[in-house]
């Protein structure tokens, strides 16, 4: 069976207490129209228990934005999956370009984290994506391969887990991939997710991500082998996110 398209709000360093008040309007609103997609919203940690409260009975899932390879210990400022779990979370993106540019995370320590989230039972949201250098050097399509070969553990074969194709050239640029490039890269990551992962592999929702709204949401989510969404700004306020949800 193939699974439902993913919906998935990344609200970065964004949100304060007020911020909940979103959610719980994503919430209510979804309570009136059940959408066709799953939905989930990745709040700072500093909401993440607040955040999982708010929508707590509703159909919202709760996510983390990153977590540590380890379940405990000495790491300053970091949080495991455990604690994500803990927190009302389900869900955890995990090597998003932020985190691979601004604290140099490798996709052997994206793998590490992987194994993570899976070990405490969350549900991982793997993100992948080319700079603009890679892609106007013709390297787009072999680099997300690579990434992708290196950022997945074996150990995912059986379990359920999504993967995000963000350009980082789309990033809060306002620059969307062209429709004929989101075709050209998901069906280059739909190949290398069958040839590793078999049948399973076939319906791994591969989202896309990178300036997503929703003024070209349908139009994306339309496209072959688009399971859902990762959306940045779009996903702070509850108009835009659930117009967004209600294209899927
Ligand atoms: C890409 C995306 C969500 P935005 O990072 O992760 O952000 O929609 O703001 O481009």
């Amino acid at each position: 069976t193939t699974p439902r398209p993913l919906i998935a709000g990344n609200w970065k360093m964004n949100g304060l207490a007020a911020a909940l008040d979103e959610a719980r309007a994503v919430a209510a609103a979804l309570e009136q129209r059940p959408a066709s997609a799953r939905v989930a919203i990745f709040p700072p940690s500093t909401l993440l228990h607040r955040l999982a409260e708010a929508v707590e009975g509703s159909t919202v899932l709760v996510g983390g934005q990153d977590c540590h390879p380890k379940a405990s210990g000495a790491h300053t400022g970091d949080i495991s999956a455990e604690m994500i779990g803990d927190a009302g979370g389900a869900m955890v993106i995990v090597g998003h370009s932020e985190r691979r540019t601004d604290h140099g995370e490798t996709c052997q320590q994206v793998a590490a984290k992987v194994e993570a989230a899976l070990a405490g039972d969350l549900e991982p949201v793997i993100c992948v994506g080319e700079s603009l250098e890679q892609r106007q050097a013709g390297e787009a399509v072999s680099f997300v391969v690579g990434q992708l070969r290196n950022s997945l553990p074996d150990s995912l074969q059986g379990k359920a887990f999504n993967v995000a194709y963000e350009p980082i050239w789309a990033i809060g640029t306002g620059h969307v991939a062209s429709v004929d490039n989101i075709i050209e890269m998901h069906a280059a990551i739909r190949a290398e997710l069958a040839t590793r992962f078999g049948e399973q592999g076939r319906t791994i929702p591969i989202l896309y991500g990178g300036s997503v709204k929703p003024e070209n949401a349908a139009e994306i989510l339309a496209a072959p082998e688009v399971g859902g969404a990762l959306v940045g700004g779009a996903s702070l306020k509850a108009k835009d996110f659930l117009a967004i949800i209600q294209a899927a």
